[in-house]
């Protein structure tokens, strides 16, 4: 597999509603693409960082830096056999696993469309559906959320997760059972706890949620396996975990019993697979998480969940959640049952709207 050459660009698209967490409000995405030319064809990828360094250190900015000056120069022009080798070649950058992940991924999707199999069965998925739910963010007021949460069920989503932070936690996690008691629900705090609040979180005990998701701050193993002593609610971790290795200390340790998978926040599919397979050997299920993706991000998450121990819903929510229009067609469409059907083409599985994609382009750079 030769990688001949490599498109970078930055698209503008605004979301369909404002999304509001611990870390702040954000009403338009810009997501970085990167568009692979090898053997003559073109394989895109998606880079999930953010607009400002809130969820990662990584953002928008610094992937295309790391991307421009560290990671296309390894590949450029060469023979590249596998995954293995790309990794390889990828190993000298430290961190940076947003930047790394698109092009592990696009360059995944080229392996699929050789092999001539839908990446889902590509990368060993046992489905043909996935299951996914709804992340919810911060609203204006409680009765808000309450209507909101009630749309979304309406939709068919039968998974909610709301984001919390002090002050819109516990009494908004009561309100909400009291008007939907039967739903499968769970919070997000998205680091804004410490273990001092560890008895002010234990009350959330009380209404039977199915995770608790990075109550306390990324890098804290320890103090999350303090705070789950002191929980019956599980806890599952998604900033914290960046790679196999924290994957493993946290399961050993006890930091959590579940596993939100995001492929770009850990470098790709390959160490999704790793942390997949660890988790599953500790019995500890994972549920793929999203980072407000285009159908581009989206059809990698909807392969990756695929895997046999993706044994929750993920936050893989249908194109007309996040967008007025997809960028890849057909777009993902949320059916029956709450679920979204994995693509059956080869490769990636859905067709990239250029002309779009060409209009919504705000930065684009072309290297050999
Ligand atoms: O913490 O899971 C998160 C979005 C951006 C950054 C972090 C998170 C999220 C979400 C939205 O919760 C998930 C989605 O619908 O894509
Ligand atoms: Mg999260």
């Amino acid at each position: 597999m030769k990688i001949q050459a490599v498109e970078l660009r930055v698209l503008k698209m605004r979301l369909l509603q404002p999304f509001r967490t611990s870390f702040g409000v954000q009403q338009d995405r810009y997501p970085l693409l990167v568009r692979l030319e090898i053997d003559g064809r073109s394989q895109w990828g998606e880079c999930v960082a953010g607009e400002g360094p809130w969820y990662s250190y990584e953002t928008v900015e610094t992937a295309w830096q790391i991307l421009k000056g560290y990671l296309v120069p390894a590949i450029i022009g060469r023979e590249v056999a596998d995954v293995d080798a790309l990794e390889t070649l990828f190993a000298p950058v430290r961190g940076h696993h947003m930047a790394k992940a698109c092009i592990e991924m696009a360059f995944t999707g080229a392996l699929a469309e050789h092999a001539r199999k839908p990446l889902a069965t590509f990368l060993g998925g046992v489905r043909d559906r996935v299951e996914t739910g709804v992340s919810i963010g911060i609203q204006a007021t409680v009765d808000e959320l309450l209507d909101n949460i009630g749309a979304q069920l309406a939709q068919g989503y039968r998974r909610i997760k709301v984001k919390i932070e002090p002050g819109w936690d516990v009494t908004t996690i009561a309100a909400i059972r009291q008007r939907y008691p039967e739903i499968t629900l769970m919070a997000d705090a998205n680091c804004a706890y410490t273990l001092d609040d560890a008895a002010h979180l234990a009350q959330l005990d009380q209404f039977g949620l199915l995770m608790l998701e990075q109550p306390l701050t990324a890098g804290d193993l320890v103090d999350h396996a303090a705070l789950q002593r002191q929980l019956r609610t599980p806890i599952c971790l998604d900033e914290s975990i960046e790679s196999a290795r924290e994957a493993r200390q946290a399961l050993e340790l006890g930091s959590c019993r579940v596993i939100n998978i995001k492929p770009g926040r850990v470098g790709g599919f390959a160490e999704s697979r790793r942390i997949h397979d660890l988790a599953s050997k500790a019995s500890a299920p994972v549920w793929c998480g999203g980072m407000l993706e285009t159908g581009i991000g989206r059809a990698c998450n909807v392969a990756l969940a695929t895997l046999p121990n993706f044994r929750l819903p993920g936050d893989i929510s249908a194109s007309d959640r996040y967008w007025a229009e997809d960028i890849v067609e057909p777009p993902f469409v949320l059916q029956r049952g709450g679920t979204i059907a994995v693509p059956t083409r080869w490769g990636l599985g859905v067709r990239v709207k250029v002309d779009l994609v060409e209009r919504l382009t705000v930065r684009r750079e072309l290297l050999r």
